[in-house]
């Protein structure tokens, strides 16, 4: 049996992971933070080998290499949240750069052979109009994309000074229903579901004309896998190529609840989408939820992952939606207060 390691398991990506491991009769171990909520692993929790560790401490990711001795390592584990990072610059280069750091350490010292994920992100593209590919620039616009650069590097790095087997995978946004509540997608699907079942009245949201490149995140851990399959290890994107906007994300929900409403005013700030039955305003758009620098389109090119190992994804952008929305249909929350839904 082989054995895996994850970091990050308790995550959307790490879920899906440990689900898809487990299904191919690996070992699995993972590492979570102390407290950690469970939800997406609890289902599973009683077939994996669980270890509390921590990114920033050396000793805990020691131990947990020592513990797992892995035939492949998924390194999921980072403060993921965009917007937070300029609220926390300094802990998001602990976390996710010199925590990338510590665990190749690790891993250098104790299992030199494993065979090494890292997970990447299409951020790093950050100023840029053009669709990626393996080729393309970096020119990160956060501190989020900052502390990724550094990981991805670091992780070259290691592959290149050391030898060892490690490959990158450059993640274009992959949502689903284990998505975080602050990210735009999931809290679309959970307001407007509140919204039709009259538990919120209006969602407020940021930007609605950046463009993603959105995928299904149950597809995307096949392919962490199949890049740990290959004779050598190599770096690759991994994308649908298609954009949309998030107002298109916005009106698609909207269908899919069968909430009628329609657009009111300028695009912008002062624009708001008002309910056709009863004239009420579902959703406004609020400062606080714009960033100091945005990134208006990230597109990537799939072709590499295609060719070289034969992967594809399959759900495409309207079904994507369905399945967020039909989820918070079928999973229906006490009524909030409006402060709380605005926190968000
Ligand atoms: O859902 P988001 O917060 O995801 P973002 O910033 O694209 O980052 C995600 O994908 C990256 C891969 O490209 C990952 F590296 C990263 O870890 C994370 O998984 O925001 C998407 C877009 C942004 O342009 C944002 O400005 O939606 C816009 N937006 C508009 N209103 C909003 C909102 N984003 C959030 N979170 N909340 C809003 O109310």
């Amino acid at each position: 049996m082989k054995r895996a390691l994850i970091t990050g398991i308790a995550g959307q990506d790490g879920s899906y992971l440990a689900e898809f491991l487990l299904a191919k009769g690996y070992d699995v171990f993972g590492l979570v933070l102390r407290d950690e909520p469970l939800r997406w692993i609890d289902p599973i929790k009683d077939r994996l080998i669980l270890m509390e560790g921590d990114l920033r401490n050396q000793k805990s990711l020691d131990h947990a290499v020592r513990q797992a001795l892995p035939d492949e390592v998924y390194h999921l584990g980072a403060l993921p949240f965009v917007a937070i990072s300029w609220k926390q610059p300094v802990l998001t280069a602990d976390v996710n750069a010199l925590g990338t750091t510590r665990l190749l350490e690790a891993l250098r010292s104790i299992t030199p052979h494993a065979r090494i994920y890292h997970a990447s992100t299409s951020e790093m593209f950050g100023l840029t109009e053009e669709i990626q590919t393996e080729e393309g620039l970096f020119h990160p616009r956060n501190p989020y994309s900052i502390s990724k650069c550094y990981s991805h590097w670091i992780a070259v790095n290691y592959r290149e000074s050391y030898d060892m087997y490690v490959c990158c995978g450059i993640m274009f946004n992959h949502e689903s229903p284990r998505r975080g509540e602050n990210f735009v997608t999931r809290k679309i699907a959970r307001g407007v579901v509140d919204i039709k079942e009259g538990k919120q009245d209006c969602l407020y949201l940021g930007n609605l004309d950046v463009w993603r490149d959105w995928g299904y995140a149950s597809e995307y851990v096949e392919v962490m896998w199949l890049m740990l399959q290959q004779d050598a290890p190599d770096d690759y994107i991994i994308s649908t190529g298609e954009v949309h906007t998030v107002r298109e994300f916005l009106e698609e929900a909207f269908c899919v609840v069968g909430l009628d409403a329609e657009r009111n005013g300028k695009k912008g700030i002062e624009e708001a989408y008002i309910r056709k039955d009863n004239g009420q305003a579902v959703v406004r758009i609020s400062p606080e939820f714009f960033r100091p620098v945005e990134l208006t389109v990230l597109r990537g090119s799939n072709s590499k992952a295609k060719g070289k190992l034969k992967w594809e994804p399959k759900t495409r952008f309207r079904e994507l939606v369905r399945i967020m929305v039909d989820y918070e249909m079928q999973n229906t929350r006490p009524t909030q207060s409006i402060r709380e839904v605005k926190r968000r």
